[in-house]
């Protein structure tokens, strides 16, 4: 009994290297799992479902394959694929679930999340990411032909590029108190999220006793893969 994680692979078409590391764990791997979660940041960018480039279409039938094989597929949306919605599930069989969830990983209910919401102190990302979520913006920006919207997310990309460079390191991580107050409020002991891109294994203090947080690694230089049984969760890699 396996069940795997993965966050931060930003596929995109400029990476095949990453790509062919995906696609062989998505055939040889994940395909053995009992269920495969993704945690956010699949694509470098998610312009929206009806983007079918054969690159994507070649993701979304390794997602097809694995589902149509009996294993059960989870996504949640990352800072980079918030666009991603129900025509992609439809396509793939994959189930998407709300920014946050809790879940029961081999009698250890666990809280599962992207990891963007946890760094409360960046507060200019925070203040951009409530700006995209909002429904009305996002059916505007839906409804615009893709080779515009390709070009306005090129645009916005590049401009904000340049604001990243100049922000401390630390800001960009997870706030320690909002880790306790999401573990706290979902009754949890154990979280794992992406985002950071920081891979590790933390302990954190909670008023229902010690927690574990689970950091997954992102795919820039190698695979990062969170494999988990009932006898332990164990990060992994794998050799491009
Ligand atoms: O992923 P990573 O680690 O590189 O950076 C993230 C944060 N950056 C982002 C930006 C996205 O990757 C790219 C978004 C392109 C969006 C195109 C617009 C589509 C419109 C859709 C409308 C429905 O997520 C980065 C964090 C970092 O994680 C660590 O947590 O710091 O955040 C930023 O860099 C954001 C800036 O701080 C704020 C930028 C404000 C720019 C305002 C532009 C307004 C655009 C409004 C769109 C209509
Ligand atoms: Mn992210």
């Amino acid at each position: 009994m396996t069940t795997l994680f993965i966050a931060d692979l930003h596929l995109s078409i400029l990476r095949p290297d990453i790509t062919e590391c995906f696609l062989t764990f998505m055939r040889d791997e994940a395909s053995q799992a009992e269920a495969l979660y993704v945690l956010g940041d699949l694509f470098e960018f998610w312009i929206g479902d009806d983007d079918n480039s054969p690159f994507h279409s070649s993701i979304k039938e390794a997602f097809m394959a694995l589902t149509q094989a009996g294993v059960a597929c989870y996504f949640i949306q990352g800072n980079r694929d918030f666009l991603l919605g129900k025509r992609f599930c439809k396509d793939t069989g994959i189930t998407l679930l709300p920014e946050t969830a809790v879940i029961d990983l081999y009698g250890v209910p666990t809280v599962i999340l992207h990891g963007d919401t946890l760094c409360t102190m960046d507060e200019k990302y925070q203040e951009f990411r409530k700006t995209v979520h909002k429904p009305w913006l996002q059916a505007i920006f839906n409804r615009i032909p893709l080779f515009i919207r390709r070009k306005i997310v090129s645009h916005v990309q590049s401009k904000i590029r340049a604001q990243k460079q100049t922000k401390q390191m630390n800001i960009m991580d997870v706030t320690p108190q909002e880790v306790i107050t999401v573990l706290e409020n979902n009754h949890v002991i154990q979280m794992i999220h992406g985002h950071t891109h920081r891979p590790n294994i933390h302990q954190h203090s909670t008023m229902n006793g010690s927690a574990t947080r689970i950091v997954l690694g992102d795919w820039y230089t190698q695979g990062s893969i969170l494999v988990c049984t009932p006898n332990g969760n164990t990060l992994t890699t794998r050799e491009f």
